[in-house]
Formats: C-alpha cells, structure tokens, sequence
C-alpha cells in the first residue's frame, strides 16, 4: 500500500525509451508518391511525449542502405550531452548505414520542440518529428484549454533531396525552386492532373487526404504548431477564428491576439483557439507561402465542428492570406512576441561580445553561395567537438571566422557586390559564461531589388531575442532600443528582407553549437557559422560519435 502510494505520487523523472528505425520508404504525403525517409515506416515521425526533467533515450538504427544519417533535437539545450545534439560534423560523425546510435538526453524544459535530420539535405526527404514536453505533475500553464493538438508544418517537393543537393552544387547552379506542395501533419494536395512525364498520384489515396482537426463548439483548443519547412517561410490561419498566441520555441508569451500567424522554419508556438463560430459548418486552416512570391498551392486541413461530417468541405474558398511581401506584418509579429510576465528571465543588461554578421548571397569559384561576413561555411570531416576536446591538430582552419564586416561602407541595397567571399570551416570560440550580442544583418540578394527572410537557429542555448529592425543596423545607435525588459527566449528567429535582428545569450553551454540559417538549402550553400565555449569543462566523450576524420 505504502509503495502504491509512494509510486502514484512520485514525481521522479522517468526515463523514456524509443526505438527507431529508419528507412526508404515509397509514401504519397500529397497523393504524388515518392521514395520518403521514414522511422518505422511513417513521415512524419512519431511524436516523442515526456515530462520536464526526463531523460529521452533514442536508439536510432539506420536501415538505408548506401546513406549516413543524423538526428538533431532542435530546442533541446542538451546541458551535459552535447555529443547528442545530433549535428552530423559538428557534434558527431554520422551514423553509418546498419549501425544504431543511441542519443541519450535530458528534456528539461516543457514546451512544443521538434526532431529532424541534420545530414546533408535529409530533412527534406521527411525524416522529422515532433518533441511534446510536459510541465511537471501538478504544475499547470499560465492559459487553459480543453484539449491539446499538434500541427507540423511542411513544404515538399517531388524531386529527390540528392537531385536538390546535386543542383545547388553544380556549375551551372540549378535552384530547388518552390515547393509542389504544403504538408500539414504530413499531408498534402498536389494536382495530380499536373503531373507530367511519369509517376503515380493518385487523388484518392487516403494518405494524401486532409488532415481533420475535430471541435467540439464552445470548447477552446490548444494548437501547437511547429513549421519544418526547407525553404517556405508560412502564415497560417483557420478561417473566422482568432488565435491567443500563448507559447513560442518551449517559452510561455505575453498573450497577443492575432487573425493568422506567420511561422518560419525551426519555429514552435502554441496558439489558443475557441470554437465560437457558427458550428452547422466547417472551416479551413490553411497555410500560405509569405516572403517568397508563391508558386505552391494554398495548404489546407479541415477544422471540423462537430457532430458535423469531419470530411465536409467548407462553403467557402481557401483564404490566400496576407500578401506575401508585407514584410511589415511580419515585423510587427515579430516584435509582439515578448515574454510572460509570470515567466520572465529578463536578460544581462551588457554583452561582452558584439558579432556583426551580414548575410550575403556570393558567387565563389562560380558556385553560387551564401556567405556570413565573407565566409561560406563548409564543414570538416572531423566534427568540432571531437577536435576541440580531443585537441586535434590541422582538422580545422584555426584562424578565428571574423566578428564583423565593413558596415561603414557596405551597401545592403546593393547587389553582393563583394567578390571576396572565401569558404572556410573557421569557428568563434566564445570566452566560457560571457554574454555575448550576435546581430544577423540581411542585404540585398544577387537578384536586383531582392532580399530574402532567413530564420537563424541557435544550437545548445535559447537567446533573448532583443531587437529587431529595418535597413542598417547602427552599432552606436540601434541599441538603445533594446528590449531588455521582458524579451522572449527562442531558438530561433527570422531576420527580415534588409532588416537586422539581435539576439542575446550566455555562452554556458560547454560544447561546440551550429548557428545556421534554417532554410535546408540555405545551410547547405554555406549560409551557417559555429561557436564554441568551454570544451575543457565537456566530461569524456562517449566512442560512438568518433570514427569519422582524424578521430
Ligand atoms: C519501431 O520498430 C522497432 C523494431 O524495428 C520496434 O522495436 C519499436 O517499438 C518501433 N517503435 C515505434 C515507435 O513504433
Ligand atoms: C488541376 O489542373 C488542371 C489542369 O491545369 C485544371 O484544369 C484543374 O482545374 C486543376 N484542379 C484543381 C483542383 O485545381
Ligand atoms: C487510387 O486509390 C484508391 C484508394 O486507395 C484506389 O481504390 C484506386 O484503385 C487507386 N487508383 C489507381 C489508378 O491506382
Ligand atoms: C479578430 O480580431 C480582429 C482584430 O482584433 C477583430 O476585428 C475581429 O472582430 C476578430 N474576429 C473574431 C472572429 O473574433
Ligand atoms: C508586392 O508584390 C506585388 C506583386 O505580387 C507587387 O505588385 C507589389 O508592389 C509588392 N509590394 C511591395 C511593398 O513590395
Ligand atoms: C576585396 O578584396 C580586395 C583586395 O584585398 C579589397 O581591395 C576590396 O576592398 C575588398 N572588397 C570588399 C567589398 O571587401
Ligand atoms: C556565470 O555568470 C553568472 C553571472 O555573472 C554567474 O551568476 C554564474 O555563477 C556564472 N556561472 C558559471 C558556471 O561560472
Ligand atoms: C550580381 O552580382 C553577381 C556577382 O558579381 C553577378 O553574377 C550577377 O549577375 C549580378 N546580378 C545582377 C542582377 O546584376
Ligand atoms: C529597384 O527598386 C528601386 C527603388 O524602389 C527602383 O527605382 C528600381 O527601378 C528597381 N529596379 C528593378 C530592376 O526592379
Ligand atoms: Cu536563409
């Protein structure tokens, strides 16, 4: 009885175990059917549930036949782990095909996070999930709800993520061009009448039927909704319903009301949503492409009053969204997402560091890239962490990757009109505990009038996001508009066409940690840097990471 009692109430962290394997599987997310990367036979993933303070274990065995994989926890701060952060070259060597890798963390922190391939272009192919964590027993969030429910956003494409790879690579460059689709929870509608020259689509396959979120009117649901995407930055509405932002990146947010949300890739929020309307119809949620003129079809799932038909069309057509270049808009959400009073960590009121980084688009030997102060990053065959700790000689050029950039003189509104861009695999090695302000500054594309949004994520930390703001970040005046007050922490965050974003954050996390445009090709052409802090304080690295490189 006595040990009944003690179990039912014990809030011991649990240790939760997953087996995974992962593997090519044919599948029609969007009626078109395709080779996907699935685990366990699914795309998405399964969801990986836990409670804040668990330890997640992950035996991952690569059942490709001719591929290497790796498996990133994106959200995951990975305190005391970071060998399972998952980074194919930067924490680990990947997973070779037939071999298992067991990740092993703790999740210590409650919030919507999301899983994903981190080799090569993997992403793309599917091999992604969703991480719910939940807040202690008895402890409840500062919003109610009646139920809970998840949408992971994606963009897909019909060609292979090697044919994507291959294009980005080549001389002549051939870009991965806009999505044939919009997945929600996996699911997609492409026209099959639109297929040309081969393949199966087959419009009444039940893979590829929307996805139905079922309400009961009166009732208010929590949505937790995380974007994916490889290359769309997304607004997503549910048409006649308002949303309650009310969580964003595993952080509670002051409440703000909006009628769509714009979400780039890397991004998790929770929005509250109350089936107030008239209930003898259904409703469209639906996702529009923003930030690049839109060439994919409007996404959509049903949202489902009940007892109405769950497959009942609504009477009304899709919404288009907001125009797709209103980058206004944009901003103003972005700086709307502030922290909960209740739950506010306001941050260092001064940074040691300042890191300048301007995003540019460069040509390098004819190859089109993107550079970060000049440099287009490539990674080494022997991951940092291993390098670092191990102190390995030559497997990295060793000179420090420069904190700015000629800001005096540059022109963002200008064609990249450097050609000095260089690829390097240089680092930024970060004094251990100190504050550091990284401004990501956006330009001009080598498109004339043109300049993309890039969601910047943050491996092994969350960041105050602390400013944000248009044309040329000022170094002597733009941070006196600082929010030091109450910023929101995330991991990721977007910078606007031809604006700046500042974030801030303590380098505490010993370990070496990706920083890198979200967009899948984006990282790929180089668009990324890494920093590392304290790697004389990580414990003995455990053997499965090595065997790739020098180590
Ligand atoms: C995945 O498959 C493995 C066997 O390969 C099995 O042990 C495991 O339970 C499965 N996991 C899930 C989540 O289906
Ligand atoms: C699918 O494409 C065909 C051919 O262009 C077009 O006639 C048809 O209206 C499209 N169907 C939908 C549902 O958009
Ligand atoms: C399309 O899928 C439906 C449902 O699975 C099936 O009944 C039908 O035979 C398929 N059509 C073709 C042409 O394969
Ligand atoms: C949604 O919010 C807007 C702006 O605050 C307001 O004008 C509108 O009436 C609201 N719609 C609903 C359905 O509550
Ligand atoms: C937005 O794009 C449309 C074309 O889709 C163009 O007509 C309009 O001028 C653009 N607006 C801005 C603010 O760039
Ligand atoms: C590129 O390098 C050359 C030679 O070092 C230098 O003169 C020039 O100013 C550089 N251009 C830019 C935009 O940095
Ligand atoms: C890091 O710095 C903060 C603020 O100066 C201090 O409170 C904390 O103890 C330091 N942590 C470590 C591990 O040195
Ligand atoms: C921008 O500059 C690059 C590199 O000099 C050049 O290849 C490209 O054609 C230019 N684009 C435009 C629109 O002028
Ligand atoms: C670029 O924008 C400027 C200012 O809005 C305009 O004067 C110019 O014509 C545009 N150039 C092109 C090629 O669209
Ligand atoms: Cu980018």
């Amino acid at each position: 009885m006595l040990l009944l009692i003690f179990f039912s109430s014990s809030i011991e962290a649990k240790t939760r175990y997953h087996k995974w394997e992962i593997t090519y599987q044919l599948k029609s997310p969007d009626c078109f059917q395709k080779l996907a990367i699935t685990i366990n036979g699914s795309t998405p993933g399964p969801t990986i549930d836990a409670q804040q303070g668990d330890t997640v274990v992950v035996a991952v065995k690569n059942g490709l036949f001719t591929e290497n994989i790796a498996i990133h926890w994106h959200g995951i701060r990975q305190l005391g782990t970071p060998w399972s952060d998952g980074t194919e070259g930067v924490t680990q060597c990947p997973i070779i095909p037939g071999e298992t890798f067991i990740y092993s963390f703790v999740v210590d922190r409650p919030g919507t996070y999301i899983y994903h391939a981190h080799y090569g272009m993997q992403r793309s192919a599917g091999l992604y999930g969703l991480i719910r964590v939940a807040l202690p027993q008895g402890e409840v969030e500062p919003f109610k709800y009646d139920s809970d429910q998840s949408l992971i956003l994606n963009d897909w494409w019909h060609k292979s993520a090697f044919e994507q790879s291959v294009g980005l690579s080549s001389i002549p460059f051939a870009w991965v061009n806009e999505p044939d689709s919009i997945l929600i929870n996996g699911r997609g509608r492409f026209n099959c009448s639109l297929v040309q020259g081969g393949g199966t689509c087959n419009s009444t396959n039940p893979d590829c039927a929307p996805y139905v979120i079922t309400a009961v009117p009166g009732r208010t649901y929590r949505l937790r909704i995380a974007s994916i995407t490889s290359l769309s930055a997304f607004n997503f509405q549910i048409e006649g319903h308002n949303m309650t932002v009310v969580e964003a990146d595993g952080h509670f947010v002051k409440p703000f009301v909006v009628e769509s949300l714009y979400i780039y890739s890397g991004e998790t929020y929770s929005v509250l949503v109350k089936a107030d309307q008239d209930p003898s119809r259904n409703y469209w949620a639906a996702v529009n492409v923003v930030s690049r003129q839109p060439k994919t079809p409007t996404g959509f799932a049903i949202f489902n009053y009940y007892p109405n038909h769950p497959k009942k069309n609504p009477p009304t057509v899709l919404p288009i969204g907001p125009h797709w270049n209103d980058t206004t808009g944009r901003l103003n959400q972005d700086m709307s997402v502030k922290a909960h009073p209740n739950y506010n960590h306001p941050p260092p009121k001064t940074a040691d560091r300042l890191i300048l980084l301007l995003n540019t688009q460069n040509k390098i030997g004819g190859h089109t890239r993107w550079a970060v102060n000049q440099v287009s990053f490539t990674l080494p065959h022997t991951p940092y962490l291993i390098a670092l700790k191990d102190r390995l000689r030559n497997v990295f050029n060793q000179k420090p990757a420069p904190d700015t950039y000629d800001y005096k003189t540059y022109d963002i509104y200008q064609n990249t009109s450097n050609q000095n861009a260089t690829y390097s695999n240089s680092i930024y090695r970060l004094k251990f505990n100190s504050t550091v302000d990284v401004v990501l500054q956006n330009a001009n594309t080598m498109t004339s009038n043109n300049s993309e949004t890039h969601p910047w994520h943050l491996h092994g930390h969350d960041f105050w996001v602390v400013g944000h703001g248009v044309g040329k970040f000022d170094p002597e005046k733009d941070p006196n508009g600082y929010n030091l007050v109450d910023p929101i922490e995330k991991n990721t965050v977007a910078v606007q066409p031809y604006g700046w974003t500042t974030i801030r954050f303590r380098a505490d996390n010993p370990g070496a940690w990706a920083f890198h445009c979200h967009i899948e090709s984006h990282f790929f052409m180089g668009m990324g840097v890494v920093f590392e802090e304290g790697v004389d304080k990580v414990g003995k690295l455990p053997k499965n990471i090595k065997g790739c490189g020098a180590s």
